[in-house]
């Protein structure tokens, strides 16, 4: 029997927990032993019973200027006064083509183009399909075949969970997309323990996705998508030089290389996107996530000029490209979206966030030595401590540190043994102390 008990729920203040299906959540677990937020501002989360926690993750790594931002909550209420819904199809409104330009401004130069959609799932798929249309309309319809990563998380569409590479996400769910590959992860911390940003070891992982090319031959190739940090995996970095490497072989080959910065968007790497700051262009660029700091769902593709050409040769009055949503550039998400790009820039969060990093690395790697520690690694504001998991039981230590820093004030995430923090990036000194000093003691106390 592990039906939530709705009398129960009632008596403490509860709704009934039952009739809703929580999405990638323990739903017997949760209902026995609920955790409900029911507020939210700044750096900071409150429980339904008035616990306030600090919120480490940003939500889930989306919130990047922290909950509730007044100018975002503001443009959001302006614009529900105006303009609930305008039909996306055909005909446009205001709101959307100007989050399109101010997106584009912000965006690595050659990535001229937002599609918008409400996910980023949704931004993955609606890549892979312009990578498959993009090569169809120029004659070369035989590059059929996507290419992702172990261990890359592209979401739980089809096509994402067909090029990701986490296999819980996968194996319920039968063939998925015929002809995906996937490189070898750049996961190695018999190399790169404690990193401090990029590790030194492993360009040549790149190298793999020659091997790769050649096996099935490119001119069945139509893109490799991969995330430049991997963050729901744990926050694994690329290897320096690696996604260079990986460019040049796509260039090499006529393949498209779209990265899916769904989480390294947004100042989460300390700059806009990590193309700029890791130096490599793609061709298609997936997002979604801090495009409206978490407030309202969106996501968009950016894509290069190129692409978009490609798809203005059909005859003026044909749709070009058939795909979209009923809700593709929402006007509440993009009201949202263009306040919540105004303030990352008016309060220089990505510069901030930049500040922040030497801050975050030297408190997390202090962590070294720490009961079950085995590695720590960092970049921008993404950070991520690995631990020894406990015998026989995989998971279960990260998920009791997670359980102590919430009970502790301070929420984190986990995945598998690894203990993720995404803080907005709206923290301070004092915030990196809280969450980090929590985190020591939870891994203390802790099986
Ligand atoms: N790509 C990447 C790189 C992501 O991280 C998606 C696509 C899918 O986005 P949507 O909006 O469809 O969820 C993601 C989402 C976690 C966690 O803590 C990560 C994500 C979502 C929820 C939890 O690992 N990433």
């Amino acid at each position: 029997m592990t039906e939530a008990n709705p009398m129960q729920a009632a008596e403490a203040g509860l709704p009934n927990l039952e009739p809703f299906w929580m999405p990638f959540t323990a739903n017997q677990y949760f209902k026995r032993n609920p955790r409900l937020i029911s507020r939210a501002e700044g750096v900071y989360c409150w429980t339904h019973d008035g616990k306030r926690l600090l919120d480490g993750v940003a939500g889930l790594w989306c919130c990047n200027a922290g909950h509730c931002h007044p100018r975002i909550v503001q443009a959001v209420k302006d614009q529900i006064d105006t303009l609930d819904y305008a039909l996306a199809f055909q005909v446009g409104h205001p709101k959307v083509f100007e989050l399109a330009e101010k997106l584009t401004d912000l965006a690595p130069d050659g990535l001229d183009y937002a599609f918008f959609v409400n996910s980023g799932s949704e931004a993955v798929d609606t890549a892979l399909k312009m990578a498959l249309a993009y090569h169809r309309l120029r004659g070369e319809g035989a590059r059929t075949r996507f290419i992702g990563r172990e261990k890359g998380y592209h979401g739980v569409g089809f096509g994402g969970i067909s090029v990701g590479g986490i296999s819980p996400n996968r194996k319920l769910f039968g063939a998925l997309l015929p002809g995906t590959d996937h490189l070898p992860h750049t996961h190695h911390i018999e190399h790169n323990a404690y990193s401090r940003g990029l590790p030194e070891w492993g360009a040549h992982l790149a190298d793999e996705l020659e091997n790769i090319v050649a096996l099935h031959d490119p001119s069945t190739i139509a893109a490799v998508i991969v995330e430049p940090i991997a963050g729901s995996a744990g926050v694994l970095l690329p290897p320096r030089g690696y996604l260079k490497r990986l460019r040049e072989i796509c260039d090499r080959h006529g393949i498209l290389l779209i990265f899916d910065e769904v989480i390294c968007g947004f100042g989460r790497v300390g700059a806009a996107f990590a193309a700029q700051r890791m130096g490599v262009t793609p061709d298609l660029m997936t997002l979604a996530k801090g495009l409206t700091s978490g407030h309202v769902p969106m996501g968009a593709v950016l894509a290069s000029k190129a692409i978009y050409q490609a798809f203005m040769g059909a005859p003026e009055g044909a749709i070009e490209f058939p795909h979209g949503y009923t809700y593709s550039g929402h006007p509440l998400a993009a009201a949202a979206g263009c306040a919540a790009l105004d303030v990352y820039r008016d309060e220089g969060l990505f510069e901030h966030a930049h500040a922040m990093e030497p801050v975050l690395e030297d408190a997390l790697h202090a962590l070294r030595g720490e009961p079950h520690v085995i590695d720590i690694r960092n970049y921008g504001l993404l950070g991520a401590v690995e631990l020894e998991p406990m015998e026989g039981k995989p998971t279960a230590r990260a998920m009791e540190v997670f359980r102590r820093c919430f009970d502790a004030g301070v929420i984190v995430r986990t995945t598998g043994d690894i203990v993720a923090l995404t803080p907005p990036l709206t923290v301070n000194e004092d915030h990196i102390a809280t969450i980090v000093d929590t985190l020591r003691e939870a891994l203390r106390q802790a099986d």
